[in-house]
């Protein structure tokens, strides 16, 4: 049976018939690859309207939270959020009326990414008639006694400038070159075809969003096929190598932590 209507009127939406093309892949410790097609929603406290897929959680060991979000036509905050967090929001698709503590409202499409300190309050509604999606990824800040807590980013990814990266295209939606940013944030855009220069294993650990195209991901020996929409939890040390495929550029959002030495557990 392939995705669509079922002769009792319900609906298969993805590959869920046939369990032998489950992408799903999860091993602790080194990653997981969870496509959208066995992503689950459900509600959280605080909005209205609003569906929540979980992306990253610290029940697998993320030092970070990343939720894919559904605000559905007039679906918003109930009221502004003021939290313990540094937050970071990244339009997929659809728009969104955002503002935060200093800022005006603003309207966010495709592509609008904001960064937002802890304890900056904001608030956001879906004014529009299509399902926004946002990808919402939040940390502890690690403050550094000297550094300034960077003031909130709003701005577009097309804003910023892409700097070559070994191979492919990469962008710093959080300009983590200064060192008060401990939540490094990549769209990395890679030309069909292109692959990294060597296979990365780092202590820093990785929520990684395919917003475009296709690909294989090398993940801790195993190669993997994925595409758009899939969500990646790289766990720190895990030994990482993509290869660009398809027709057309891929792009991803990558999380990152970054410029903090790892002592705060000692
Ligand atoms: O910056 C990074 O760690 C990045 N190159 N990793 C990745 O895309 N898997
Ligand atoms: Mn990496």
């Amino acid at each position: 049976m392939l995705p669509g209507k079922l002769p009792n009127g319900m609906s298969i939406l993805g590959d869920a018939d046939i369990t032998s093309r489950c992408r799903c892949v999860n091993k602790p410790g080194s990653y997981m690859i969870f496509p959208r097609a066995n992503r689950v929603e459900h509600n959280l406290p605080g909005f209205k309207g609003v569906q929540a897929q979980v992306l990253a959680t610290p029940q697998h060991g993320a030092k970070f939270v990343e939720h894919e979000l559904w605000v559905h036509p007039n679906g918003c905050t109930v009221r502004p959020r003021d939290e313990d967090f540094e937050q970071f929001f990244f339009v997929l698709e659809g728009e969104l009326q955002f503002s935060y503590a200093g800022g005006s409202l603003q309207k966010m499409v495709r592509g609008s990414f904001t960064w937002l300190p802890p304890h900056c309050a904001y608030e956001f509604v879906n004014n529009g008639s299509e399902r926004c999606r946002v990808v919402w990824i939040r940390r502890r800040y690690e403050e550094v006694a000297g550094i300034a807590i960077p003031a909130p980013i709003f701005a577009h990814e097309s804003d910023v400038p892409g700097e070559p990266c070994d191979t492919y295209w990469e962008k710093h939606l959080t300009p983590y070159e200064s060192m008060g940013f401990d939540m490094g944030i990549n769209f990395q855009i890679f030309d069909a075809g292109v692959y990294f220069p060597y296979v990365e294993a780092h202590v820093m650990e990785h929520g990684l969003y395919m917003v475009d195209g296709c690909g294989l991901y090398f993940l801790n020996n195993d190669l993997i096929e994925v595409q758009k929409d899939d969500f990646i939890y790289m766990a720190p040390y895990c030994p990482q190598f993509y290869y660009a495929m398809g027709w057309e550029k891929s792009s991803y959002l990558l999380y990152k932590d970054v410029n903090r030495d790892y002592t705060q557990d000692l």
